[in-house]
C-alpha cells in the first residue's frame, strides 16, 4: 500500500496537472488579490482522482479516531466528495439545500436526520471556515451534534481558530504550506512563487472574515474556548497542556477516583479503566500494601494508556514539613505523581515548600478552592484566596479542585469531585452532583469519579458511560443553548 506522504505527492501534481490549483494572480470574491486559486469543481471529471481525494479525506478521519454517526459535504463541491466516502463505506449521508430558502416550504437537509446523532463535516478547501459554518448552523438547528470538519487542503488562513470558537476541530489532508514543498520538490513551482505564496499566507492569516471572502458567519460562536484552542494559549503550564491534549485525544474529562485497598486491584482498575480516563487519582496512603514497583508499574499502564497519575494527598501544612512529605518518606510522592493538590489553609508557604520538589521534575498542583462534603468550610472569601493564590503562583499550579468554574482565565483547569449518574450524597456528608450539572450548568472541566464507578457491576461500562456523559455535557457547553 502507498504511503500517506506519497499519495499526498501523487495527488498533489494531479491537482496541479488538472488545473484545480492554478497559480498566478486571481481577484478572490473579497477583491483581494491572490497568487494561487483552487477549483476543485471540475474533480467530478475524474473519477480516478475523485476516488483518490476521497479515501485520503476518510483515511484523515479514521487516523484521528473522529466519532460520528452520517457524513454531510459542503455545498457543491464537497457533496460528490461526500458520496463517494458514504457510498464506498457504507455510511449514512445528509445533503445540504443552498437553495432552500428561495422555495421557502423546501427542506434545508435532505436524508433522515436523527436528532442527537453526529454529523461529520467534508469540504474540498477551507479559507475563512465561513462555508463550514454555514453548513454547521443548518445541521445544529436540526437537532444534529457537529465537532468536526475534514479538509483536504487548509489555507492557512485562520480557519481552524476561528472553527475552534465554534467549536469546531478541523482535521486537513494537507496545509497549503505543504502541497508548496511537495509542488516545488517536484518541479512544478519555481521557489519565487512559493515565496510569494507563503508571504501571501502570512499577510492574510489575520485579517478579518470580512475581507477574506465578504462573508459572516450564521453559526453562533462558542461562549467560551474549547479544550484544543486552550492547549496552545501561551502561558500554559506544561501539565494543564498534557492533560489537555489527552482529554482531546481520549475525548475523555473524566478522572477515576482509584479508591481502592488493594495494590492488584489499583493495577487491574488502570489497565481496563485506562482507555476512558485522563487522569487517575489515588489515595495511596489507603493501599494494604506500598512498593515503589508497584508505583512503577503504574506509571508503565499510565504511558501505555495516555492518563495522568494524580496522587490526592490535600497537602495543608507549612513548607518545610510539605515538601518532605511531597518528596520523600516511604510513597516518595514526587517521584511517581504528575499532580498533587493542596489546601490554602496555611497560606503561600505551602507552595513554595511544594514547588522546591516539584518544578524540578516538571510537575503541577491543583488547589482546593471548595470541596463537595456537606457543611465544608471552603466557601466566599475562602475560596478567592485560593484562587488569587493560584495567580501567584502560575508556574505550579494549573487549576482547582471545585464544584463549579472559580476562575474565568482559561489557563485554569477546574476539577469537581462528588459526581454520580444521580444526584444524592453517601451517610458520611459526601454530596453528589451529576456530571451534566457539573459540567454544563457549572462550568468545571473534569468529572472525578470514585464509587459512582467502583460500586458497579460493570466497572469498564461504567467508566465510559460516565466519560461519554462528560464529555456530551463539554460539547453542549461549547454549543451553548439552542436559539430558538
Ligand atoms: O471536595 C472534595 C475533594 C476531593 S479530592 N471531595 C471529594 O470527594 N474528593 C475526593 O474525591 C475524595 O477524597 C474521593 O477520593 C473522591 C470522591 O469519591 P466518590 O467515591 O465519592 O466519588
Amino acid at each position: 500500500m502507498a504511503s500517506l506522504s506519497s499519495s499526498l505527492a501523487e495527488l498533489a501534481c494531479r491537482l496541479y496537472e488538472v488545473q484545480a490549483l492554478k497559480f498566478g494572480s486571481f481577484t478572490l470574491k473579497s477583491g483581494i488579490s491572490s497568487p494561487i486559486y483552487f477549483d476543485l469543481r471540475g474533480v467530478v471529471s475524474q473519477p480516478a482522482l475523485m476516488n483518490q481525494v476521497a479515501d485520503l479525506l476518510f483515511q484523515t478521519g479514521k487516523a484521528a479516531a473522529i466519532p460520528y454517526d452520517c457524513i454531510c459535504g459542503v455545498p457543491y463541491t464537497a457533496l460528490p466528495l461526500a458520496t463517494v466516502i458514504c457510498s464506498t463505506h457504507q455510511i449514512p449521508m445528509l445533503i445540504r439545500r443552498k437553495e432552500a430558502k428561495d422555495y421557502g416550504t423546501k427542506r434545508l437537509v435532505e436524508g433522515r436526520v436523527n436528532p442527537g446523532e453526529t454529523c461529520l463535516i467534508i469540504e474540498d478547501v477551507v479559507t475563512s471556515g465561513s462555508s463550514i459554518l454555514e453548513t454547521v448552523d443548518v445541521l445544529r438547528k436540526e437537532g444534529l451534534k457537529v465537532s468536526d470538519a475534514i479538509v483536504l487542503v487548509n489555507r492557512e488562513q485562520g480557519g481552524d481558530a476561528r472553527l475552534q470558537e465554534y467549536g469546531i476541530r478541523l482535521h486537513c489532508v494537507c496545509t497549503l504550506s505543504k502541497l508548496l514543498d511537495i509542488l516545488h520538490q517536484h518541479s512544478k513551482i519555481d521557489t519565487e512563487m512559493v515565496d510569494k505564496v507563503r508571504k501571501f499566507i502570512q499577510e492574510t492569516s489575520s485579517l478579518p472574515v470580512t475581507q477574506l471572502n465578504g462573508s459572516v458567519p450564521v453559526t453562533k460562536k462558542c461562549k467560551e474556548m474549547g479544550f484544543g484552542a486552550r492547549l496552545q494559549l501561551p502561558g500554559i503550564h506544561l501539565l494543564a497542556a498534557r492533560l489537555l491534549k489527552v482529554m482531546e485525544k481520549k475525548q475523555s474529562n473524566l478522572c477515576l477516583s482509584a479508591d481502592v485497598t488493594d495494590p492488584k486491584e489499583l493495577l487491574q482498575l488502570a489497565d481496563s479503566l485506562g482507555p476512558s480516563i485522563c487522569m487517575l487519582k489515588t489515595h495511596i496512603d489507603i493501599l494494604s500494601n506500598f512498593t515503589l514497583d508497584l508505583m512503577k508499574e503504574l506509571r508503565t499502564l499510565a504511558d501505555r494508556h495516555e492518563f495522568l497519575i494524580f496522587e490526592d494527598r490535600k497537602f495543608a501544612d507549612i513548607g518545610n514539613t510539605v515538601k518532605h512529605q511531597y518528596e520523600g518518606g516511604m510513597f516518595r510522592i514526587a517521584s511517581w505523581s504528575d499532580v498533587v493538590n493542596a489546601h490554602v489553609v496555611p497560606g503561600p508557604g505551602v507552595l513554595e515548600g511544594l514547588k522546591e520538589v516539584g518544578l524540578p521534575l516538571q510537575r503541577g498542583c491543583l488547589l482546593i478552592a471548595e470541596m463537595s462534603s456537606r457543611g465544608s468550610l471552603a466557601t466566599g472569601d475562602y475560596t478567592k484566596a485560593a484562587v488569587k493564590m493560584a495567580e501567584e503562583h502560575p508556574d505550579f499550579v494549573f487549576g482547582f479542585i471545585c464544584g463549579s468554574r472559580v476562575s474565568s482565565k482559561p489557563e485554569f483547569l477546574h476539577l469537581t469531585p462528588g459526581v454520580q449518574m444521580q444526584a444524592g450524597g453517601d451517610n458520611l456528608g459526601q454530596q453528589y452532583l451529576t456530571p451534566q450539572e457539573v459540567i454544563s450548568k457549572r462550568g468545571s472541566d473534569i468529572i472525578i469519579v470514585g464509587r459512582g464507578i467502583l460500586s458497579a457491576p460493570n466497572r469498564v461500562a461504567a467508566a465510559e458511560a460516565y466519560r461519554k456523559a462528560a464529555w456530551e455535557a463539554y460539547i453542549s457547553r461549547l454549543e451553548g443553548p439552542p436559539e430558538d
